[in-house]
């Protein structure tokens, strides 16, 4: 990974008045109070983790191991107003570990020379930022940093509105930490980071006696591509809200921004939809193997919005058609070919149910389920399936995928869709989501020559569904086994022939779910595979280095056991021997109220 080396550095100049001396004199128990901190964290041993550790892997790492930060008890996190929801969430991450109060406050309430806060600021525009801190005129947290040292000063990093929409600056100084970002999806991104250069004990629920320290030096990061997402099917099982919520805090753990929800199957379909309301009612009520399978009301679907966009995860909701649509079959048989009633189906095979494209009553049932769905979520992308519509073929499929698609772009809202969709006319904006195995689609190419964009799921590499090994006990295995390195070392940038880079909007990791039937088992799936994806989603291809890879990831496990989360202990990663922490389930604790 590329890295700055700087040197190390004392603290900013203090603000003097006419007179020369500091405009505020700290009191003498303070004074106190900080030398013998300074005198402790120059005896004390280094910070567990190191500065480059982080998953996925950062643009830029300076590290300074001279100016290590112990985060005291009495710390508070100061933050100007567009980063108050990121410090909040970044306190409840960090108080159960700690037991410290971490109170939030306004930079406004910032001392001068404050050496105790942990700053988040949103620096607004090129312009307006300060070059060297970041942060907007008149924003406190700049005018805070009296006692703040600038590790990255003149060494040239991007700072400002050069961090993108996306994109953070982490400095960490013996006097504190600050983020800076020009978003609060940025701001959120920092904040995911520090609490991974805290030791892994800060991954537990009930309170530790610990250091915590993080290391010093700066990092400046910015994602490789704008989409990068997990895809859960919630139609094959049926997951409860709570199980999804707990899926997007996996997901923003590793700066991935996409939930892909598999809404609609054969053997289920899990959105309420007020025009049609068998369709939850009766087709909600079965799933794989005879379960009872569930649905989500539209108060249930807005929570999970609402709580993935407090997290920076856009919500994309898919509605799979023309196939794979036995559920609403069974709900109105009027939209059966022959109108003839298809029994529930439990079972995994694919490709045997399809809509009749030849009857207007479809194309009501689609707009009507697409407004709806398209209504009720906020994000920019509607999904339209499209995979496996075996009985629906040539031009009988591109006409009823071009009439869905123009549905859907009528809501307001982007196409997106498996590869299959490629041959179908383009509507703007569209992507195609690529699920082959063999890196070469002349349709998918000539669909990106016309226009269509490209998220790379290669079934091969980023199916979660496929089993690591042989004996894996759950999952599939028709695309190959897929153990951590195999899902980490491709390139999304040239893996597909005639789809440059630039129609590559980014990444997703699907988990399908015909054997996959509690959250244990997602997360089972999930880890150590989709910190892999992440990476390839966030880090700039220069970082991408296996052998560095599954060292960094081995420090989290440790994380995974503190926070209660199940893994594969893969033997591709070198784990640590033994957990040195205590492990209890929990999920983030952190309010989902808004
Ligand atoms: C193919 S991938 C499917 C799904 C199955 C999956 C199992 C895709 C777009 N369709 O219907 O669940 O294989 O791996």
């Amino acid at each position: 990974m590329p890295t700055t080396p700087t040197a190390p550095s004392e603290s900013g100049p203090e603000p003097l008045d006419r007179t020369g001396l500091p405009t505020q004199q700290p009191a003498a128990a303070d004074l106190a109070r900080t030398a013998a901190r300074r005198a402790g964290d120059l005896l004390a041993p280094p910070a567990p983790v190191r500065l480059g550790d982080v998953v996925p892997a950062p643009e830029h790492v300076a590290p300074d191991p001279a100016t290590d930060f112990t985060l005291p008890e009495d710390a508070a996190i100061r933050v100007s107003a567009a980063g108050r929801d990121v410090a909040e969430q970044l306190a409840e991450w960090l108080r159960p570990a700690t037991g410290y109060p971490l109170p939030v406050t306004d930079t406004a309430d910032a001392e001068p020379g404050d050496p105790l806060a942990l700053t988040v600021s949103t620096a607004t525009t090129a312009g307006a930022a300060d070059p060297v801190t970041g942060a907007a005129p008149g924003d406190a947290a700049g005018a805070a940093g009296g006692g703040w040292a600038d590790p990255a000063a003149g060494n040239g990093l991007p700072s400002g509105a050069e961090l993108g929409d996306e994109g953070y600056r982490l400095d960490i100084t013996r006097d504190g930490v600050r983020i800076t970002a020009a978003t609060p999806a940025g701001l959120f991104h920092g904040a995911q980071t520090l609490r991974q250069l805290l030791p892994a004990a800060i991954e537990s629920a009930t309170p530790v006696t610990e250091r915590w320290a993080v290391p010093g030096g700066t990092i400046v990061d910015r994602p490789r591509f704008p989409y990068r997402g997990a895809m859960l099917d919630v139609a094959r099982h049926f997951f409860g809200v709570e199980d999804v919520l707990r899926v997007v805090d996996h997901l923003a753990r590793y700066k991935l921004n996409h939930l892909h929800l598999h809404l609609t199957d054969d053997q289920g379909w899990r959105i309420a939809v007020d025009s049609w309301p068998r369709l939850a009612e009766v087709g909600g009520t079965t799933e794989v193997g005879g379960g009872p399978g569930g649905w989500y009301t539209n108060a249930d679907y807005r929570r999970i919005v609402a709580y993935a966009a407090r997290r920076h995860v856009t919500v994309v909701p898919e509605i799979d058609l023309p196939g794979h649509t036995n559920a609403a079959l069974v709900a109105y048989p009027e939209l059966a070919p022959g109108k003839i009633p298809p029994p529930p189906y439990t079972g995994t095979e694919v490709g045997f149910s399809y809509v009749d494209p030849a009857d207007e009553r479809t194309y009501d049932f689609v707009a009507d389920v697409v407004g709806e769905v398209a209504g009720l979520t906020p994000g920019p992308w509607l999904h339209l399936g499209g995979d496996e519509a075996f009985k629906v073929k040539g031009a009988a499929y591109t006409g009823f995928v071009e009439r869905a698609q123009r549905i859907v772009a009528d809501t307001g809202k982007t196409v997106v869709g498996w590869h299959q969709l490629a041959p179908a006319g383009h509507v703007d904006g569209r992507v195609l989501q690529w699920w082959g195995t063999n890196g070469d689609d002349p349709e998918t190419a000539d669909a990106v020559r016309r226009g269509a964009r490209v998220i790379l799921s290669p079934g091969n590499r980023a199916y979660l569904d496929m089993k690591y090994a042989p004996d894996t006990p759950i999952g599939h295995d028709w695309a190959g086994l897929i153990d951590v390195h195999r899902a980490y070392d491709w390139d999304p940038g040239t893996h597909l022939t005639g789809v440059p880079v630039e129609a590559v909007l980014g990444v997703e990791a699907p988990l399908w779910t015909e054997s996959v039937t509690t959250l244990a088992e997602v997360e089972f799936m999930f880890f150590p595979r989709l910190p892999a994806l992440a990476e390839l989603g966030w880090s700039p291809r220069p970082t991408h280095d296996w052998a560095g890879f599954r060292e960094r990831l081995a420090g989290h496990g440790p994380r995974w056991t503190a926070a209660g989360i199940t893994f594969h202990p893969s033997p591709d990663v070198p784990w640590p021997a033994t957990p040195t922490i205590p492990t209890q389930p929990t999920r983030d604790t952190t309010a989902d109220t808004h």
